[in-house]
């Protein structure tokens, strides 16, 4: 195997990692962990007794799904369609759709997500379960998929569940809001799925669990640049670290190299040094109080109409309505 020609231009994969590790300190963006492998482990994630999150959420839709769709279908008599941006495998939103399905006879989903495999099988599963649902898939990042969110029809309800946008910054995800509303009429509903600032000791075990899938799941990102960079990543050689940064108010997740290492990438032409204890930063994971997402949704042009809680106090849904930018 040869390094690519460099009048090639590298792949997104390629010089996300060339940036993140030529950078001080060093850190990775979280969407690379989404290969088919990671999308499982992840999907392992939503089912593991520590990771409250998934079903914290499933308690708010399934005990509030005809009047979320109710809300969301406010002031028009149209049709309400859904889109999912980061929908992975959308086990959560079977509820919302059967909602609609009981409220107009039949919905529209366009489920977006950069996960091919997951995207599928969420497609599979929904035709088998619920005929009434026609769904159009989109592989695609946020801003690819705009000319399909937007050929959906005027009345729209976005998903944004599972506490994705924790995984942005404040300005990241107030431009993400912002690009996606690109799409949207004034009317236009937003679930916004986000997980509370709580007590570390709750926190860290979600992010670090007892079976050691999160471990996996952080690890694969050596095993996909393994693969896809062609890179000699030593999974045996480093280390997942979960940790809770009090002043950003995020779990942070790193790589941590546990010898002195040197590791050829050879897809970039490069070999990287790695100091015994030096950290990788993988992911944030941003635990909100209330303010902190409405000043979030207020900057993106939604009025926060209503939160929503699970029994336990541990994640909110918030219902935002988009008044144009
Ligand atoms: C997808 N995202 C919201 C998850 C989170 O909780 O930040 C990804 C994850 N990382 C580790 N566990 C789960």
């Amino acid at each position: 195997l040869k390094p690519r020609p460099s009048t090639e231009p590298e792949s997104d994969i390629a010089s996300a990692v060339r940036q993140g590790l030529g950078r001080s300190p060093r850190a990775l963006p979280p969407w690379l962990f989404y290969d088919a492998r990671g999308s499982e482990l992840f999907e392992e994630i939503t089912r593991l007794p520590e990771y409250y999150l998934t079903r914290a959420e499933r308690s708010i839709l399934e005990t509030h799904a005809d009047s979320i769709v109710q809300w969301a279908a406010r002031g028009t008599e149209e049709r309400l369609h859904v889109v999912e941006l980061g929908a992975g495998s959308a086990v959560k939103t079977g509820v919302l759709l059967e909602a609609i399905v009981r409220r107009q006879g039949r919905a529209l989903y366009v489920p977006v997500d950069i996960s091919e495999t997951a995207l599928q099988d969420a497609t599979l599963r929904l035709q088998r379960e619920q005929p009434n649902v026609e769904v159009r898939p989109v592989a695609a990042t946020h801003e690819a998929a705009l000319p399909a969110i937007r050929a959906v029809g005027p009345r729209r309800m976005v998903l944004f569940l599972g506490s994705s946008i924790g995984n942005y910054e404040d300005n990241e995800a107030i431009s993400l809001l912002q690009t996606v509303s690109r799409a949207l009429a004034p009317g236009a509903a937003l679930l916004l799925g986000a997980d509370r600032r709580k007590d570390p000791a709750v926190l860290l075990p979600a992010y670090d669990d007892a079976a050691g899938v999160t471990a996996a799941f952080n690890k694969n990102l050596w095993s996909r640049l393994n693969r896809e960079l062609w890179a000699d990543f030593d999974l045996d050689a480093w280390r997942h670290v979960a940790l809770w940064n009090d002043e950003r108010s995020q779990v942070e997740m790193h790589l941590e190299s546990t010898r002195p290492q040197q590791v050829h990438i050879r897809a970039l032409g490069e070999r990287y040094h790695f100091a015994q204890g030096e950290r990788v930063h993988t992911e944030s994971s941003v635990k909100y109080d209330r303010p902190r997402i409405e000043h979030i949704l207020r900057s993106a042009g939604f009025v926060p109409e209503a939160v929503l809680t699970d029994p336990e106090d541990r994640f909110d849904l918030h219902l935002g309505r988009f008044i144009g930018a």
